[in-house]
């Protein structure tokens, strides 16, 4: 057998800096002692685990690719994917809670809020003390966000937003949302950081999901908030929402290679063990058929992901480019996960093991943050020149 590394078949490792591999690894093991022994029965129980945020705070790993000055490492965008990727080894429920505080919250804060919310909110949001959550999708739908009903109408020195929001992660956990709707008389769409403790603001849980169990997802209700002027966000159009979810699929593309290699892993050891006609399934020509595609999905997409982590470093990181990203790192790692149940036979449906609720939970990954077809008609777009939403 080769010596070199199945998690890391192409050799990426030193090409990353000293730093992203500590903040990696600072997940990595995080994960392996805080969230593996538990996430199973956490998923089935619908359990996020309150001590998380602050977990994760304390580590340092909360908006890592932020300005110290702003509350994160000031590491490259690399490290956050690389950190996405390694808590996502551990689920994707509990990696959105991250993408949502890292990219959703803490990110339109450094780049949209004024000194004042900046000082009041950054630090506890990178120490975990206090939670985001980001109200952008609406009941009717979530790929079209321009038709938002949402409304924020000037009253004085404040705002009144009334409306309803769904599918926003963190929301009842959350101190504070920000809050997307479109303004009553330029109809444009403006943001708002809304302290989820002002009155007519109500989160409410959304039970019943076979996806992403042990996260908060949540609805969001605006029941005539008044929200100070001050904390309108400085930015006007959908380019405020579009570019912090740019930021949220950049990590989204890195971390769903972590549920895929969890998975891959996890199929490994099986077939190792696993007999069949009085043999291990390991040497079985269709077995080993599923591994090596498994393998080359996870290196192609660990090699997309390098790359376009550089190309943000540098700014070059268009929307397409991540669209394309987010898009096929998350086809590859449904495809991982779906060959991994397959390959673990009929145990491969117990939640005791990874594969069926990585499974699962990547029908969450690939629906939001851009559906699979949002970001397939953002590539044609790019390729034709013809808008076909
Ligand atoms: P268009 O009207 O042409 O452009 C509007 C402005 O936005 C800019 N822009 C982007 N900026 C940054 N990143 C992107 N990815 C951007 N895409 C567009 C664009 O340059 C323009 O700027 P400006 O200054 O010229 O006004 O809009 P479009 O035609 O480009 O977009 C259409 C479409 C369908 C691609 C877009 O609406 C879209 O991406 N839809 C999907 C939205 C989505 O991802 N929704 C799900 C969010 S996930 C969720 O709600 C849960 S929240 C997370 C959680 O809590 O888990």
């Amino acid at each position: 057998r080769s010596s070199v590394a199945l998690d890391d078949f192409y050799g990426l490792e030193p090409l990353y800096t000293a730093e992203e591999r500590r903040l990696r690894d600072t997940m990595r093991a995080f994960v392996a002692a805080e969230i593996l022994p538990h996430i199973g029965d956490w998923w089935q129980r619908e359990h996020f685990p309150p001590h998380l945020p602050r977990a994760l705070g304390e580590l340092g790993l909360l908006g890592v690719s932020l300005p110290k000055a702003y509350g994160g490492q000031g590491a490259s965008h690399t490290a956050y994917g690389l950190v996405c990727q390694a808590l996502e080894y551990g689920d994707s429920g509990l990696r959105s809670f991250l993408s949502v505080q890292s990219s959703l919250v803490m990110y339109p804060l450094y780049k949209y809020a004024s000194e004042t919310l900046q000082k009041r909110w950054l630090p506890p949001l990178a120490t975990g003390e206090a939670v985001g959550c980001f109200a952008l999708t609406e009941p009717h739908g979530g790929s079209d966000p321009s038709r938002m009903k949402v409304t924020a109408r000037r009253v004085g020195g404040e705002y009144v937003l009334s409306g309803h929001k769904r599918w926003s992660t963190n929301g009842l956990i959350a101190d504070l949302a920000i809050v997307w709707a479109k303004e009553e008389g330029s109809d444009q769409v403006v943001g708002f950081a809304v302290e989820t403790r002002s009155e007519g603001f109500e989160a409410r849980g959304i039970p019943g999901r076979a996806s992403l169990r042990a996260s908060v997802s949540s609805e969001v209700f605006l029941h005539e908030v008044r929200v100070p002027a001050e904390n309108k966000l400085a930015v006007e159009g959908l380019r405020g929402p579009l570019s912090c979810l740019n930021a949220a699929r950049f990590g989204i593309a890195f971390g769903a290679l972590g549920a895929g290699y969890a998975c891959f892993d996890e199929a490994r050891r099986y077939v190792a063990e696993r007999e069949l006609f009085g043999e291990s399934l390991a040497h079985k020509q269709l077995v080993q058929a599923g591994l090596a595609d498994m393998l080359a999905e996870l290196t192609k997409g660990s090699l997309l992901a390098y790359h376009l982590g550089r190309l943000k470093e540098a700014g070059q990181d268009t929307p397409a480019r991540v669209s394309l990203a987010k898009r096929d790192n998350v086809r590859a790692a449904q495809r991982v996960a779906r060959t991994a149940r397959d390959l673990l036979g009929g145990n491969g449906i117990l939640t005791e093991h990874a594969s069926i609720r990585h499974l699962l939970n990547l029908e969450s990954v690939a629906t939001y943050e851009g559906t699979d077809a949002v970001h397939t008609l953002v590539l044609g777009r790019e390729i034709t020149g013809h808008n076909a939403f």
